[in-house]
Formats: C-alpha cells, sequence, structure tokens
C-alpha cells in the first residue's frame, strides 16, 4: 500500500480541501452586513446545537401558497444555516423531532382542536408555537389562522434557535397589539432619499417593473421577521407621478414581490394631483369634479392592486398643497380621500406634522391647534399620524399633546428611524430607548396610567385602526442603513410595533445576538452601549431640553448660531432664545403657554423650574445662567458637564467596542471602530461648538476640570460641509 491511496492520506486530502474552501467561502462571503438580522450562522453552543439537532430532525410544511413556499423557503434555508446540516422537507409526519408548520385547518387532522385553541381566539396575524405529541411523536407545531401568521410564527422559532433559547417546551401565543406596523420610505422617484444617508433608494423605479431585485425579496423577508406589514414607499413631499400608470405598473411588480411576505404597499398622495395629472383647475376636496377625479383614480389603482393599502398624505405643511388652500380643514381633505378608498378597504393616514410660520404662534403648539378641533370629524377609515414630539424628531421631546387629547379619532405614531437629527449614519444611537421614552409617557388622558402606548394601541377608545411608523432608514448601501448599529433602529421599529410595550433592553440583545454573536462577552457590552447610546448623543448634542440647534438645512452637525433665515422656526435662535440674562424657550404660562395643551398633572410635572425633570429644562422654561441645578452646579457649569461628557461617553463606546477585537467579524469590526472614532470627532466639534457659542452669552468660564477647546468659535461657524447627504 502506498501513502496516497491509504487512509490517512485520503483523510488528510478531505481535510486540506475543506480548509481550502472554508477559507475561500470566508472570503467570497466576508460580513457585509447585507443579511442583517437573518444571518443563520452555525449554532456555536455544542450543546445547544446537539440539543436541536435531536428536536429538529424534519420540516413538515403544510400548504403551497405563495407565503407557504415562504415559510418553507425561510425554515429550510434558516435551520440547514443554523444547525450546520441539510434539514429535509417531507410531506408526513414519519418520526420523532419534526418541525410542522401549517394553518389551524390544514393541522386539524393532526392535532385535537383542544390544543389549538388558544390560537383559534387570536387575530389572523396571531400565532402559536407549541411543543406536542403527535401519534406518540414528539414535534414542535407552528400554527396560526393564516398563512402570514405561520410565516410570523416561522421567523420567532428561527429567533429562538439565532439566539440559543431552550426549545425543548415551547408554548408561545403572539400576536400584535398594533394593527399597521408601516415603514415611511421618503424615497423620491429620482431614487435620491430626504433625510436618507444609507445611499439611493433601493427602488429601481427605471428597472421596474421587468427587473425585480433580490433585494425587494430580502426586504420583505427582514420586514416579516419583525412583524412589519406595510410600506410606503414614496416621500411625504409628493410627487404625482406615482399615480400615473407609467408608475403604477411599477408599483404593482413590487406589491406582487412583497405580498406574501404579508407586506401592503402604500402611497403617498399630492394634493393638487387633480390639477396636475387630471388638468382640474382646482383640487379642493368639496368640489365634485375633484372627488371624482380621485375616486377614478382610486379605482384605477386597484385595478393594478387589489390589496392597496391607501394613502399617507402631507397637506398644508412645509409648502405641501392642501384642504387649506382651498379654505378647508384636515377633516375635509382627508375624508375625501378615505370616502372613495373605503370602497376598497384602502385607508388614509394623514400626518399631524403642520405648521406655518405665519402664524406668530410657537411652533410646538400649531399641530394640537388645528387638528385637536377636529377630533371626531374624521372618517373611520382615517388616522391621524403623528410625530412623537411636537417639534420635529430631536434628540430629545416630550411626548406630542395630540395623545390622549383626540379621543375620537385613532392616532398613529410616526417615529423617525433615519437619524437625520441624531448624527446620520457615522453616528452610534439606538432608538429603542428613545421611542420607549415616549411610548411610556404617561399623558393622564383617562387618570394616572394612561401612558401614550395605550393609546396608540387604541385600548381606550376601541379603535378599530391602530398603527405605528418609522421614517425607513433604508438605502442601497451594501448593508442596507449605512451605519451597522443603525439596522438595530429598522429592527427595534418592527420588534415595538408589533409589542410597544416590549423592553428596549431586550430587542437589542436580540439584535446583538443575531447580528454579532450570542457570547455573552459580547451580548453585555454591545447592549450596554446601545442603551447608553441616545443619552450620549444627546448630551453632546442637546442637553437638558435644547433643541433644533443643528446645522442650517441639512442638519448636519451643530449651528446653535443659525438666525436670519427666511422663516424664524427654521432658525435655531427661535430655540434657544439665549442672551446674557439665561436660556431656554419659556413654554409655561408666562411664555407660549404650550404646556396648557397637556394634561393638568403633566403641566404639574413641567411647570416649575423646581419641579421640571432636568431633561426638559430648556424645552420648557428660560433659565438664567445661574440658576442652582439639583447636583448642585448652576446651569452653566451643567450644560459644560453635558456637552463634556457626552464625548467622555463616546470614548467609553469606543474602547468598549475595541476591546471586542477578535471577537466580532474583521469587516464589521473595522467599520465600526472608524465610525465610532468618527463619531468622537463630530461629539467634540458638537461641543465646543456650542459651549463656545453659548459662552458669548454666558459669559462664564468652562470649569476648569474640563479640556479647553481646541479651536475659536469662528473655526466652528466657518466649518463647511458640502453635499451633504439626504439633503
Ligand atoms: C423634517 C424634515 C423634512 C421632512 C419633514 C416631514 O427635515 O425633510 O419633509 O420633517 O416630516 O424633519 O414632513
Amino acid at each position: 500500500m502506498n501513502f496516497f491511496t491509504c487512509k490517512r492520506f485520503k483523510s488528510t486530502l478531505v481535510v486540506i480541501v475543506s480548509l481550502f474552501f472554508l477559507c475561500l467561502s470566508t472570503v467570497l462571503y466576508a460580513e457585509d452586513g447585507y443579511r442583517l438580522w437573518l444571518r443563520y450562522e452555525s449554532v456555536k453552543d455544542v450543546q445547544k446545537l446537539t440539543s436541536y439537532k435531536e428536536l429538529i430532525k424534519d420540516l413538515v410544511i403544510f400548504g403551497n401558497s405563495p407565503t407557504m413556499n415562504a415559510v418553507t423557503k425561510e425554515l429550510t434555508f434558516g435551520t440547514t444555516g443554523l444547525l450546520g446540516k441539510k434539514i429535509p422537507v417531507n410531506i408526513k409526519l414519519t418520526s420523532d423531532g419534526s418541525i410542522l408548520a401549517g394553518t389551524l385547518d390544514q393541522l386539524k387532522k393532526l392535532v385535537p382542536s383542544e390544543l389549538l385553541e388558544r390560537v383559534n381566539q387570536m387575530g389572523e396575524e396571531g400565532f402559536g408555537i407549541l411543543t406536542l405529541k403527535i401519534s406518540q411523536k414528539k414535534c414542535i407545531i407552528i400554527t396560526a389562522k393564516s398563512d402570514i401568521g405561520v410565516l410570523y410564527g416561522t421567523y420567532h422559532f428561527l429567533k429562538l434557535l439565532q439566539t440559543n433559547q431552550d426549545i425543548n417546551n415551547l408554548s408561545i401565543y403572539e400576536e400584535p397589539k398594533i394593527k399597521l406596523r408601516l415603514l415611511n420610505h421618503w424615497d423620491n422617484l429620482d431614487r435620491t432619499v430626504e433625510r436618507g444617508y444609507a445611499g439611493f433608494s433601493i427602488w429601481n423605479w427605471h428597472k421596474l417593473p421587468g427587473y425585480i431585485d433580490q433585494r425587494y425579496i430580502d426586504y420583505a423577508r427582514a420586514n416579516a421577521s419583525i412583524g412589519i406589514n406595510g410600506t410606503v414607499l414614496t416621500n411625504v413631499n409628493a410627487n404625482a407621478l406615482v399615480l400615473t400608470p407609467e408608475y403604477l405598473i411599477k408599483v404593482k411588480a413590487l406589491a406582487d414581490a412583497f405580498r406574501p411576505y404579508g407586506i401592503r404597499v402604500y402611497l403617498t398622495a399630492r394634493f393638487s394631483a387633480p390639477i396636475e395629472l387630471g388638468k382640474l383647475k382646482t383640487a379642493d376636496p368639496l368640489d365634485s369634479t375633484v372627488q371624482v377625479w380621485w375616486k377614478n383614480k382610486i379605482d384605477e389603482i386597484y385595478s393594478y392592486i387589489p390589496d392597496f393599502g391607501g394613502f399617507l398624505v402631507k397637506a398644508n405643511s412645509e409648502g405641501q398643497p392642501g384642504p387649506q388652500n382651498y379654505g378647508r380643514n384636515h377633516a375635509d381633505g382627508a375624508n375625501m380621500l378615505a370616502g372613495a378608498l373605503d370602497a376598497h378597504k384602502g385607508i388614509v393616514m394623514w400626518r399631524a406634522f403642520v405648521y406655518d410660520n405665519n402664524v406668530p404662534d410657537d411652533r410646538a403648539k400649531q399641530a394640537y391647534n388645528e387638528f385637536k378641533p377636529l377630533d371626531g370629524k374624521f372618517r373611520k377609515n382615517v388616522l391621524v399620524q403623528v410625530k412623537n414630539g411636537p417639534i420635529d424628531f430631536q434628540p430629545r421631546e416630550p411626548f406630542h399633546p395630540l395623545f390622549g387629547t383626540m379621543p375620537q379619532t385613532p392616532l398613529m405614531m410616526e417615529f423617525q428611524v433615519t437619524q437625520e437629527y441624531l448624527g446620520f449614519s457615522t453616528n452610534l444611537v439606538y432608538l429603542g430607548t428613545l421611542f420607549q421614552e415616549c411610548l411610556m409617557s404617561d399623558t393622564y388622558s383617562k387618570g394616572k396610567n394612561s401612558p401614550v402606548v395605550k393609546i396608540i394601541e387604541g385600548n381606550f377608545e376601541s379603535h378599530t385602526l391602530s398603527g405605528m411608523a418609522g421614517v425607513a432608514n433604508i438605502g442601497n448601501d451594501i448593508n442596507w442603513c449605512g451605519h451597522p448599529f443603525a439596522q438595530a433602529n429598522w429592527y427595534a421599529l418592527g420588534r415595538l410595533a408589533w409589542n410597544p410595550e416590549q423592553m428596549p433592553e431586550t430587542i437589542a440583545r436580540d439584535w446583538v445576538r443575531m447580528t454579532f454573536s450570542n457570547s455573552e462577552l459580547v451580548v453585555k457590552p454591545v447592549t450596554a452601549m446601545m442603551m447608553a447610546s441616545h443619552e450620549i448623543a444627546v448630551n453632546y448634542m442637546t442637553p437638558l431640553g435644547l433643541h433644533h440647534i443643528m446645522g442650517w438645512s441639512h442638519h448636519y452637525g451643530p449651528g446653535p448660531w443659525v438666525k436670519n433665515k427666511q422663516r424664524a422656526d427654521w432658525t435655531a435662535v427661535y430655540y434657544h432664545k439665549a442672551d446674557t440674562l439665561g436660556i431656554g424657550f419659556d413654554r409655561t404660562e408666562s411664555g407660549s403657554n404650550a404646556l396648557s395643551q397637556y394634561a393638568p398633572e403633566v403641566q404639574n410635572t413641567y411647570k416649575t423650574l423646581e419641579s421640571c425633570p432636568e431633561a426638559f429644562l430648556l424645552w420648557f422654561h428660560r433659565v438664567p445662567w445661574d440658576y442652582k441645578l439639583k447636583s448642585g452646579n448652576t446651569l452653566w457649569d451643567e450644560m459644560c458637564y453635558k456637552y463634556y461628557s457626552g464625548v467622555d461617553s463616546v470614548r467609553w463606546m469606543a474602547d468598549t467596542w475595541n476591546s471586542l477585537e477578535g471577537q466580532i467579524d474583521t469587516e464589521r469590526f473595522n467599520q465600526v471602530k472608524m465610525l465610532l472614532s468618527m463619531q468622537e470627532k463630530e461629539a467634540i466639534v458638537w461641543r465646543n461648538s456650542c459651549v463656545l457659542y453659548f459662552q458669548t452669552f454666558s459669559k462664564r468660564s468652562i470649569p476648569s476640570s474640563l479640556e479647553k477647546p481646541e479651536k475659536s468659535l469662528e473655526y466652528y461657524m466657518n466649518l463647511k460641509y458640502s453635499f451633504v447627504p439626504g439633503n
């Protein structure tokens, strides 16, 4: 026997060849972030892996609808990746250790109905995942009333494996608390994205409808995995062209691609479309020719897309046309569209983000002033979509006063996932905590314990519609969101829209496990960074209730000095009102009295300098520079300490991340490392700009323990940024 034929040689060869392919595959499939949280890497914990292999020997999937085919694909793909071996699909239950997926109807012959009763009581999107013995065989069933429910259950089951949970005795029942769980894309038809920091729009209008990019499917998978069930494809600053047949066939192609994943398509409706497209003389919602035009247009849309979701409308806001152009109000406008959509079960999401520079009132009050009187005037298929705070997606805002004050109208939450005011896609800022802060704020609308979340869920008034939307942070960057951690914000939005009562920390932990690693050595520090990151950004941008002091128009970097623009409410000085006596916007009785729009209990909390939580101090009050805060520091000193602690904490995040070298794949480790170093520089610019600028009013020195800004105020004021994205 020579060496080349001996067993030893053969096995050595096998090892060498496998190693070669392993290396090759690592080179080819570097972690570019494209797979998001659906990576399905093989389970590293040996014990868990052994138990999973014992419990998952094959897949038995009932039905062959497009959605059930998606279930088959995802389950096969997911389990095969996670278990590191091909998991076969069988048509019958043959052995111990099967995963059965199907609707209640499909499973009823196999499973005694009483075991499925609880699922039967849930809504169409709910699901159950149960460990059962069927014909003496131990199996796990994933079931729901509808195919989509089974798909949601599938993703939930895969998440259990991805996060290394015990799956021995499952008894999970889940259903969404919110009906409409949407992404709002501010994508233009030329593929630029308003406030988008991750490349161009993923909608390749030019190649649609003929070319269905795999990205559309992966987008739908990612969304379905977190329960998102709708997408508004176009910018709220709308282009009527999308309503023409040229584009409707493209919209239809997207709707067809998304449908198996339970995602409906919505569009933004430009209110003046009857004039622009229909050549009518008016877009007055009470004009019968206008009404007929919209009815026909809506019928036409449904002829392409029978399950079209409806319209999102920005009207009479920041120059957009709307019913007020004709002396009508928001309800007149919304109801006209809703009337025509109702015939097809479509809905209208009418935005409350309105303000007018010709109105002398505090901008924070204007949405309430316009909308509150219309409570009860909207049709049943209208939701009013309200931003989380009364100004505009600032790093920190109190909750919007409309929450709790329009009981007869379903209010839909609008969060901004794209980080327009939070450092774009260079800053690591986990938004789960920001979202939760708003959702858990007590409105006192029905006495104590009336948090925003209950209003959104529609619990108090039993509204039939409820909704939460996030302005998407998605673009055609390879990793979708620009910053590897920005993916967590898309993820958190979906998870919170499904159940807004979940803890942001749980969501962050799951995301880290699925995205980076299940090792506690990674999960713990990374989750801690994420949980602290929002407050850190607030500290180096807008501490103590400061707001809207970003760079002019593009909102990148600091611009507390921005003044003398075409409208006062687009300048920073309008919001901070700093002078030698103090700083802050008085929104109490002695000022704009925006506070009066809240319930008396909320007013009591914010009313006085002493009672107001310091995080909102300068939002509600004008405060003298020497006012003593709870720490014993003067306002000026405290402001300095906050700005400096923001920068120091970014350094802490960078150190934490850098200590993980070797535990995260090289590509993403380096990306985040570079981004954190950029974030540190940006935080320093924020800190120095703001401290130096406000110092011109406070005329006090920076506490001696703090390092001095290295450059002059003039230097920072002259920093120019050309072609800032998203602008
Ligand atoms: C502001 C953005 C602007 C949007 C607007 C909106 O700067 O680009 O059009 O919100 O929500 O924050 O309509």
